[in-house]
Order: structure tokens, then C-alpha cells, then sequence
């Protein structure tokens, strides 16, 4: 069991609150930033702690023995359980919430979306984001540009796409399947891709960020270029 600490939440109304959960983090990352939001909207009280992963902080042998994975997000539950990826501890979290349906045909639409952020959005909206802000112009991994940015393109219009129909990714309230893609999609510009192409999409991140409790990403403290 973890023991209670306090900590302060940023762009929380809380000051000084005992929380219990403990996510490994980085300012920089939008999968830390899905967790932090969702917390955020649920009201949930979680100590956030910074791996310097631009400087191998979440390969360390101590980082490891947490997530063998070796990446943030990873969460620790308040029974000290570990969980890590950042959509499996959306569901946790969301679990008997709005944001996440009871069994049935909802909530596998809703994972749909999780699995579709995995495979067919992040590779390619946000590793381009990372080769953006993180390598040097002449880096040989800019070459990668050219052909995840049209999967990107090509992810964010079927969002754009569904969202025509329905306010949300799943209909008329927000799930997690919202939290998980709006986390890079909002960012598109950072990585590569102009939203102005995706009027439905820019009009569903104007509602997202206008939801009670919403969190905005907190900015990196210095942004780091990686070898
Ligand atoms: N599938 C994972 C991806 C997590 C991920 O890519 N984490 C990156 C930061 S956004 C990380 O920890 N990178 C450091 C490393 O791989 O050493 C998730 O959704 O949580």
C-alpha cells in the first residue's frame, strides 16, 4: 500500500489534498496528458511524478522494476497495483462512470476507438510530433515524415468524418474514447498536420475544452533534443 501524500494539483481548484493514486508522468507526452484529464473530470486525486524520459529516466533499472515497458504513462493504484498504458488506465479509472459504457455494444464501440487511437492514429499524428519537437532538421528519422503524416491525415478524417454526425466520438456525451484522441489530435499543428483541413474535428476540440473540469496539457519545462 502506497502511504497517503499530498501534493498539488496544477490547474486544479484543490490546493493541498491527500491522494493515493501515483501516476509516472512527463509534461511533455499527451498519453500522460489522457490520464491527467480524465482525473481531472472525474474529480480524482492523483500525485503526478516526472520521468525524465528524454534523458533515459524511464529505462533506469528502478523505472523498470515499474514497468517493464519502460514508458509513462504507468499508474499506482491505491493497493499499489501497477498499471501501466495510458488507455487501459483510462478504463480503470472511468470504470462505472459516464465515460465509459456498461457492457454491451457501447462500451466495445468505445474500445474500437481505443485500439483505432493505438494502431491507426498515435504512429502516425503522434511520433510525428515527437520527430518535430525532438530531433534536429537534418535528423534521419524527418524522413519518417513522408509517409506517417498522410496515415495521420488520413485517421484524423475519419474522426472528422464520424464527428459530422454526432458531437462526440460515440455519440452524444463524452467518453473515453474522446479523452484518448483528443489528447494529440488537439496538438495536430505540433505535429505536422494543419486541423483546418477537419472543420468537425476543430469544432469537437472547442467542446471537449469546454467540458466542466477540463485540464489544459501542462507545457514541458525545456523542450529536449534527442541523438
Ligand atoms: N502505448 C503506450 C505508449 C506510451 C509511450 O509512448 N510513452 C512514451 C511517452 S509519450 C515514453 O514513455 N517514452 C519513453 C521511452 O520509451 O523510453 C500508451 O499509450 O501508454
Amino acid at each position: 500500500m502506497l502511504s497517503q501524500t499530498f501534493c498539488q494539483l496544477e490547474g486544479s481548484s484543490r490546493d493541498v489534498h491527500p491522494v493515493d493514486m501515483l501516476l509516472y508522468d512527463n509534461a511533455e507526452s499527451a498519453n500522460g496528458y489522457k490520464v491527467r484529464l480524465l482525473a481531472s473530470f472525474l474529480d480524482l486525486p492523483i500525485e503526478v511524478r516526472d520521468v525524465d524520459i528524454f534523458s533515459g529516466g524511464s529505462r533506469t533499472e528502478e523505472f523498470l522494476a515499474i514497468n517493464p515497458f519502460g514508458q509513462i504513462p504507468t499508474l499506482i493504484l491505491d493497493d499499489g497495483r501497477i498499471l501501466p498504458e495510458s488507455n487501459a488506465i483510462l478504463c480503470h479509472l472511468a470504470e462505472g462512470t459516464p465515460f465509459l459504457p456498461t457492457a454491451g455494444y457501447d462500451r466495445s464501440r468505445v474500445l474500437s476507438w481505443l485500439f483505432f487511437e493505438q494502431y491507426s492514429h498515435e504512429p502516425y499524428v503522434a511520433t510525428p510530433r515527437f520527430i518535430l519537437r525532438h530531433t534536429a532538421p537534418d535528423h534521419p528519422r524527418r524522413a519518417e515524415l513522408t509517409w506517417r503524416l498522410p496515415r495521420g491525415k488520413r485517421a484524423i478524417g475519419v474522426m472528422d468524418q464520424t464527428l459530422n454526425a454526432t458531437p462526440f466520438l460515440h455519440g452524444e456525451t463524452p467518453t473515453v474514447a474522446d479523452i484518448a484522441l483528443f489528447a494529440y489530435t488537439h496538438r495536430g499543428e505540433e505535429c505536422g498536420i494543419d486541423l483546418g483541413d477537419f472543420p468537425a474535428v476543430q469544432r469537437w476540440i472547442e467542446r471537449v475544452q469546454c467540458l466542466p473540469r477540463f485540464t489544459p496539457m501542462r507545457p514541458p519545462a525545456e523542450l529536449k533534443l534527442v541523438d
